[in-house]
């Protein structure tokens, strides 16, 4: 160890946003006041409002979860057979294809956004395949152009996981409005949340008709189910905690987007620690996360190293994602999921390392992390 204390207190890779108490006890009046809780209540119908404005998308339905409107979005579209996604990715991603009974078929990453290669995914294509899956990982945008290209070419849908991406904008368009249906998490780790919450995004009004329906058991009304549709329902306390969230959005923002630049500062000429993706000026980015790349090799010590001894200073990184989703007892023994067709992602999954990134975290916080990392 060196010379450098380890903090008094745990340094978490992320800490959630917390609105004031009393904004929160002002909504649960008004709540308590009508007595509707769940099922379509005022708080979540303003909500949904107010997103599609944020987003800058046509129409917006709220979910309990991201994994559920995953799922969902799957059913709206009646995908089937096999769905091209990547491994790099959170657990969530492959699992909601398989819990439509859809194969997940992992195509390599790009060395450099991380997110799935766009150019390798017409060879990933056969006669099974009915859609592309893809993440804005860490919130960089995919290559959403070609990717659409792609999709024309086969008649395939586009579904974006835009779970770390909430906010961003390519030129002036939000995020959301790429591709057949977006998926946002608002879980308590992201740069917006409800506590636990999503939401799917799209430009088709009857697709909306669909998913509402989906989420809601199927049931059109009193006397009509129309279909097998499951329970996906933002109850109105999340969702009043999601209007709160709404003004506190942009300050977070740009609290991450300093911290952002006093880690690009400290570990820009680092031999051998790689930072994240430089997105062109029309990217509008979220910063929801730092990560960065440690390469052995190079920097001298691996990244698990820097993981463990981080640890030692009360610093608490995550290895986000590690293992890749191709390496999981549940997917290793499909055929995509071999080293061999995921070069890239293998290479990158060993040597990513999340650094803590969340508004109330100090600069000389960060400088200090840096530091420790730079004495390795
Ligand atoms: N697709 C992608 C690409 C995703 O990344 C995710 C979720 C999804 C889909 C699914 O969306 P949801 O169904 O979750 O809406 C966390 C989140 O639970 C998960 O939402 C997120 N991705 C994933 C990347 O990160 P864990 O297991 O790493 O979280 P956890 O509990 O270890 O929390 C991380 C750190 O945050 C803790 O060390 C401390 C801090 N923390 C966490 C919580 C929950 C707090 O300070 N307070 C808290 O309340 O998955």
């Amino acid at each position: 160890m060196s010379k450098l204390e380890p903090f008094a207190e745990s340094i978490f890779v992320t800490r959630p946003v917390l609105p004031k108490i009393e904004e929160v006890t002002e909504k649960l009046k008004d709540i308590w006041s009508i007595k509707w809780l769940t099922n379509n209540g005022p708080q979540h119908y303003m909500l949904e409002r107010e997103l599609e404005k944020y987003l800058k998308v046509p129409y917006l339905s709220l979910f309990n979860n991201g994994t559920i409107a995953l799922i969902v979005a799957c059913q709206s579209l009646r995908l089937q057979g096999d769905v091209i996604t990547t491994p790099f990715t959170f657990a969530a991603t492959p699992h909601v294809l398989s819990w439509n009974n859809i194969n997940p078929i992992f195509c390599d990453i790009d060395e450099e956004t991380m997110n799935i290669d766009a150019e390798k995914i017409e060879s990933m294509i056969t006669p099974r395949t009915s859609a592309i899956l893809a993440v804005h990982v860490f919130g960089t945008p995919c290559d959403v152009k070609k990717i659409q290209q792609v999709a024309d070419a086969y008649g395939l849908k586009v579904i974006y996981d835009a779970a770390h991406a909430f906010g961003v904008e390519i030129g002036d368009e939000g995020i959301g409005t790429f591709g057949d249906i977006s998926m946002f998490s608002f879980h308590a780790t992201k740069l917006y949340h409800t506590v636990e919450g999503g939401a799917l995004v799209h430009g088709d009004k009857n697709l909306k008709q669909r998913i509402d329906l989906l989420k809601n058991f199927g049931i059109k009304n009193e006397d009509e189910v129309v279909m097998s549709g499951i329970n996906g329902k933002l109850d109105e306390v999340r969702a009043a905690i999601g209007r709160i969230m709404l003004n506190y959005v942009e300050e977070e923002r740009e609290k991450r987007r300093k911290l952002h630049e006093v880690y690009n500062e400290e570990l820009g000429d680092v031999a051998g620690i790689k930072l994240m993706p430089k997105c062109g000026e029309n990217v509008k980015l979220n910063y929801q996360y730092y990560v960065i790349r440690v390469d052995e090799k190079i920097f001298g010590k691996s990244r698990d190293y820097v993981y463990d001894e981080l640890k030692k200073y009360n610093v608490h990184t995550r290895k986000y994602f590690h293992p890749l989703c191709s390496e999981f007892t549940c997917y290793r023994q499909l055929n995509s999921a071999s080293v061999e067709n995921l070069p890239v992602a293998n290479v990158v999954g060993k040597q990513v390392l999340s650094l803590p990134m969340y508004g109330d975290l100090a600069a000389d916080d960060v400088r200090k992390i840096c530091r420790i990392i730079k004495e390795f």
